[in-house]
């Protein structure tokens, strides 16, 4: 039977899979596991009475195990690991961590108005030292096979990539090959391009009022 999982829709378009990076890291855990799912779009500005019945807290994603919804990325990833064992996905506790200070570096960048207040900088130190795990252990973060934390990681950069291209015409350094050639390797995944936001517009819709605001 299928899974059912809430999602975000896109901004100002109700049926369109939207922009959430921790719904499409949920799709990409389904989809590497090859486990059936079901979608339920939410207007996450006019969130439906059954779903804040079901999950008060009001996020997405949100997917129904044997009759329970249950919240939040880390903890439905960690379920259909455990549920959905093959193909394994699990990444070795010691790269569990590579990378995990990425997105909230380029958000502090994305939204910052100074120029010389450090947050470039600390962007491209975080998406350097990403870059020398890559050299040593890659392509992936644990070698040959893709792993949880690429699948999360993955979401993570094409925000980056999208938003910082569209709001600051910034791209990730040429110099960071072993980057750039991991963000092309990810974003080619067949799950990769079954799960993504439908237009890059609905990402810019999406970051669009944290910029400006
Ligand atoms: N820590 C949560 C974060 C989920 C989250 O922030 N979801 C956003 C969409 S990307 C959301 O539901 N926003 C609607 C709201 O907060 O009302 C996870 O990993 O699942």
């Amino acid at each position: 039977m299928a899974l059912e999982v809430c999602t975000k829709a896109a901004v100002g378009v109700p049926d369109a899979l939207g922009d959430c990076p921790f719904t499409q890291r949920v799709l990409l855990t389904l989809e590497e596991k090859k486990v059936p799912y079901k979608l339920h779009l939410i207007d996450v500005s006019n969130k439906p009475q059954w779903f804040m019945e079901a999950n008060p807290e009001g996020k997405v994603p949100c997917v129904k195990f044997d009759g329970k919804w249950t919240p939040d990325s880390d903890v439905i990833t960690q379920i259909l690991e455990e549920k959905y064992p093959e193909p394994s996905l699990v990444t070795p506790p010691e790269y569990s961590s590579v990378g995990s200070n990425i997105f909230s570096s380029f958000v502090k960048f994305l939204k910052s108005k100074d120029a010389s207040d450090g947050s470039e900088q600390a962007l491209v130190d975080e998406l350097k030292a990403l870059e020398d795990h890559l050299k040593e252990h890659g392509p992936y973060v644990n070698g040959e096979n893709v792993s949880a934390v690429d699948l999360s990681l993955a979401p993570k950069l094409y925000h980056l990539v999208v938003a910082l291209g569209h709001f600051k015409e910034w791209s990730i350094p040429k110099d960071l090959t072993y980057v750039n050639s991991y963000v092309e390797l990810l974003f080619a995944r067949e799950s990769f391009l079954k799960t993504k936001p439908e237009k890059k517009e609905y990402v810019i819709a999406g970051w669009a009022p944290k910029v400006n605001g």
